[in-house]
């Protein structure tokens, strides 16, 4: 009977907490009650509490109880052999659970670019041979040649290469300039088309499926993206501890939203059954508002000194109770370089916090547990916005899905945001992570693309002058939770 009532949890990506468990097991038919739970709340809660079956109950009409037992007013008046022990699996108590967390992939302590022009042409060399190996197993694109033999071809040609440059005809239509190391090639797509209304962003790597003419034009048949690859399943752990993602903190602004972050700070030290269940807190970047990050910015600080606001932060996090381990990124108002990928924040600062926070670079890819997480500040949004219709600052997500099926988190080189030239490219997406987290737009979404959880972390700063100006509204103070034994989610308001 347990192992069916784990198994209509499991369904749901629901966990139990252990009172709830136990007054579920000891109906006479679990799966019914639990069912019956489910039917009548509101919203799906991230941990069924006792709480929510009580709340349930009230609701109910007595005649529609059934199959709920009532909890007995006196449990230990049951003999304990009578009470089959409830084997179900429960939210986990992160001061339980040892930490589990080791970096994947992360620039820190690796840059070794200068800016010269070989770094460049090493960079893009480096994006279109990571893209073009994810490209080479799609399908479709078997038996790709090189753009030079396609250019000889008079049937239909597939080739792999990077954008150079996208421009509109006098007529509408558009024509991508798609380069490989052998040659360049202009790929026609005709306005009106699904192809048309599918933007190609300029640097992004494609694969191209089209027919040549004889002016040495390839007329597009289809464009290839690396894309996710369907049917991923979360790897749920065993121990069903939390993360909670936070981002665009702006530490020192005056704009700060301090009064959410202390209602937060108290939720996270309270028996709440989640709360007690978060093993990490990630930050997603701009933990700090920074100095000179854009004009005129002295005007909006409350803290004028960039070191003064680090030791704030350090303040606010040791807040946090001890059961939580604190992950920082940076993001682009923080006091590292501006070009990604960033490194961690310096040991200067670093110095400053406790030993329950860990330092990484923009973006990160780390496993919690075996979870593995992608995590980006989202600079490249502003590129994605500006460049792709239908994109939007109030729904990030979108931009979200739009990076993986690129499988590259900012194709745009030369645009919003700074790109420094690696040897290798730290912002393509080359492992399909199992949480892709992001910040930066200051607003919250969860949502989910082919097995990938993506998440976007709100912010603790209301409208700045900027954002009023550009009519961004931004939504703050709300908290997306995951917890890594399900792989399921919820927003908590503050
Ligand atoms: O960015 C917070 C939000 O404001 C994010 O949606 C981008 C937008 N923003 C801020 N500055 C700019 C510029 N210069 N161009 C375009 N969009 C911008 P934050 O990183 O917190 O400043
Ligand atoms: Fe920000
Ligand atoms: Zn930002």
């Amino acid at each position: 009977m347990h192992e069916r009532l784990l198994d209509a949890l499991a369904k749901r990506g629901a966990l139990a907490d252990p009172a709830a468990a136990e007054y579920l097991a000891r109906s006479p038919d679990p799966v019914e009650a639990l069912e019956r739970v489910f039917a009548k709340l509101a919203n799906m809660p991230l941990v069924l509490t006792m709480d929510d079956i009580l709340r349930v109950q009230g609701a109910l009409r007595p005649s529609a109880v059934v199959g709920i037992v009532p909890m007995p007013v006196a449990p230990a008046a049951i003999p304990v052999a009578s009470v089959p022990q409830p084997r179900l699996r429960t939210v986990g108590r992160a001061k339980d659970v040892s930490e589990d967390f080791s970096v994947v992939r992360d620039i820190t302590g690796k840059s070794t670019c200068q800016g010269t022009l070989g770094d460049f042409s090493r960079y893009f060399a480096n994006r279109l041979e990571a893209i073009g190996k994810l490209l080479r197993v799609r399908r479709e694109l078997v038996g790709a040649t090189d753009i030079a033999r396609a250019r000889r071809l008079t049937r239909e040609v597939r080739f792999i290469g990077m954008v150079a440059d996208v421009r509109t005809t006098r007529k509408g239509d558009r024509i991508l300039e798609v380069e490989d190391a052998t040659e360049t090639v202009p790929v026609f797509i005709a306005q009106g088309t699904d192809l048309f209304r599918d933007a190609v962003l300029p640097d992004e790597v494609i694969g191209v499926i089209g027919r040549p003419t004889e002016k040495g034009l390839i007329i597009a048949e289809q464009i290839i993206r690396p894309d996710v690859p369907g049917g991923r399943a979360f790897p749920a752990t065993k121990e069903a501890v939390s993360v909670a993602f936070v981002s665009d903190i702006h530490v020192g602004s005056r704009t700060f939203l301090g009064e959410k972050w202390d209602a937060f700070t108290r939720w996270m030290n309270s028996d709440d059954v989640v709360a007690k269940s978060i093993k990490y807190l990630v930050c997603a970047g701009d933990v700090v508002d920074g100095i000179g990050v854009y004009p005129r910015q002295e005007e909006e600080l409350a803290i004028d000194d960039v070191y003064a606001q680090y030791e704030e932060l350090a303040r606010l996090l040791a807040a946090m109770p001890d059961h939580a381990n604190v992950i920082v990124l940076p993001g682009n108002h923080d006091a590292v370089r501006p070009a990604e990928p960033q490194p961690a924040l310096p040991q200067n600062v670093q110095k400053l916090f406790d030993s329950n926070t860990k330092f990484v670079g923009n973006p990160c890819t780390f496993n919690l547990h075996g979870v593995r997480i992608l995590a980006y500040h989202g600079r490249s949004m502003d590129d994605f916005v500006y460049s792709l219709p239908g994109m939007s600052y109030a729904r990030p997500i979108d931009t979200m899905r739009e990076m993986l099926r690129r499988r590259h988190l900012a194709p745009v080189y030369g645009g919003k945001t700074p790109i420094a030239p690696e040897a290798e490219d730290h912002l393509v997406i080359d492992e399909v992570p199992d949480v892709f987290v992001a910040g930066h737009v200051h607003a919250v979404g969860m949502d989910e693309y082919k097995g990938v959880k993506m998440i976007n972390a709100s912010a603790w700063q209301s409208q700045t002058a900027y954002q009023k100006m550009h009519n961004i509204e931004p939504v703050a103070g709300r908290v997306p939770i995951m917890n890594l034994g399900t792989g399921r989610g919820t927003i908590k308001e503050f």
